[in-house]
């Protein structure tokens, strides 16, 4: 018998003309790739925090990573960062991911932390480390041929941190030359995508600051670079989902790295500080899914969905819970809007009709919805609350403290 409460919803939605199988449909598809580092330790720069149970090398992550995909069946994918999930044998973990029903997503080559990196890596001054940063992206591009990952995502630490320090022309050519060097590495079916961030670790000048420098980076590459859009790596006050529209009509949208900032690269749970961003985010890219052009309509079904959170304070698998849950209410919310209804207001230039119909698609409450289709699909109603009734986090805590930490 249906929920009472899904009854009044699906009435309310079908007076809207709405379609609920069509939107239940778009549901089921939502896929969220969760990332390796946020099983792990992590804290800030006061202070790694070490919980018991983390996990104590990438096969555990990934065994934590099906726990959350077993009862969300959102998260069949996770990201990897490398050297952090350095593996003898890549295709063991492949198989160890197989056998728990996931999937190796991005491939993330980690070049912030060895010493010599310290002034840059593809972008340093000395050519034998700009060497040893472009060998460790291609290192980065076999080990996901290894995993038959179809991403290789790239974020460099590289800037300055006083005007001068740097030649900043120079340091744009060798970005280029690096990534160029990548590129030509790729299988045709493979992808690159460029992140941005506009500060942090260094202050003055990062060598890709903004999605326009990335942007820049792709288009010079070819169709196989994409930007990547981390949430958390602009400046105050930026329109992001006006970048995520721009660059979805440019066809060059990649992926996301979602998280929740209030201040600065907080890297908080998605969906916590600012929940309207990301359901703005998703009713840009749900309008460019109904595009007359269909190079954006495919563009739209190939964004990559990915968390890039490092959870300090609270408990690794609950929190990851929590983020695939929140990027699914938005995007639930997003699937409301009537877009003839916008498209309407927008004609007759009625400012107000127009803000009303976006913002009453966010004002549902989807609860019922979102039960219903996890019912539907065999999934927990409360997934949350099925893993803190769990034995999960007993039988991990046996794992004792001191796992896997960044
Ligand atoms: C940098 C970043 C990038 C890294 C990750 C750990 O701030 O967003 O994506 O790979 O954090
Ligand atoms: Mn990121
Ligand atoms: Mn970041």
């Amino acid at each position: 018998m249906k929920d009472k409460a899904y009854v009044l919803f699906e009435e309310q939605q079908l007076a809207r003309g709405i379609d609920v199988n069509h939107v239940k449909q778009k549901l089921a598809e939502l896929k969220i790739e969760t990332p390796s580092w946020g099983y792990g330790d992590s804290g800030t720069r006061f202070k790694v925090f070490q919980k018991e149970g983390v996990p104590r090398n990438p096969f555990e992550k990934m065994e934590d990573a099906a726990v959350v995909h077993r009862l969300t069946g959102l998260a069949p994918t996770v990201a990897i960062h490398i050297p952090w999930d350095q593996v003898d044998d890549y295709s063991k973990l492949r198989s160890h991911a197989e056998n728990l029903g996931l999937r190796i997503g991005a491939v993330n080559p980690n070049l912030f932390q060895a010493d010599e990196y310290m002034l840059g890596s593809v972008t340093n001054s000395d050519s034998k480390i700009r060497r040893m940063a472009t060998d460790h992206l291609l290192a980065c591009v076999d080990i996901a041929k290894e995993t038959g990952s179809k991403d290789v995502s790239l974020w460099f630490a590289d800037g300055t941190n006083y005007p001068g320090q740097g030649d900043i022309r120079k340091r744009k050519g060798w970005m280029q030359e690096a990534l160029q060097e990548m590129y030509r590495a790729l299988d045709p079916d493979m992808r690159m995508l460029i992140e941005y961030k506009c500060f942090e670790p260094a202050f003055y000048h990062t060598d890709l600051a903004d999605w326009g420098m990335a942007y820049n980076m792709a288009l010079k590459l070819g169709e196989q670079a994409q930007v990547l859009v981390d949430t958390g790596h602009h400046l105050p006050g930026a329109n992001i989902e006006h970048i995520v529209a721009y660059l979805l009509d440019e066809k060059r949208l990649g992926g996301f790295h979602f998280n929740s900032r209030k201040y600065a690269d907080d890297d908080l749970i998605v969906g916590t500080v600012n929940p309207y961003e990301l359901f703005l985010i998703f009713y840009q890219i749900l309008q460019g899914s109904m595009d007359e052009d269909e190079g954006i309509r495919s563009g739209v079904d190939k964004i990559a969905y990915m968390l890039d959170q490092s959870h300090n304070i609270e408990q690794k698998i609950p929190a990851m819970i929590r983020s695939v849950l929140n990027v699914q209410t938005q995007y639930a919310k997003a699937l409301l809007v009537d877009h003839e209804e916008v498209a309407a207001a927008q004609k007759n230039n009625d400012v107000l009709a127009a803000e009303h119909a976006v913002r009453r698609a966010f004002e549902f409450d989807v609860t019922p919805l979102l039960h219903a289709v996890r019912e539907e699909q065999g999934l927990p109603v409360d997934p949350m609350e099925a893993y803190l009734n769990s034995r999960y986090t007993a039988e991990i805590a046996g794992r004792g403290k001191g796992g896997a930490s960044w």
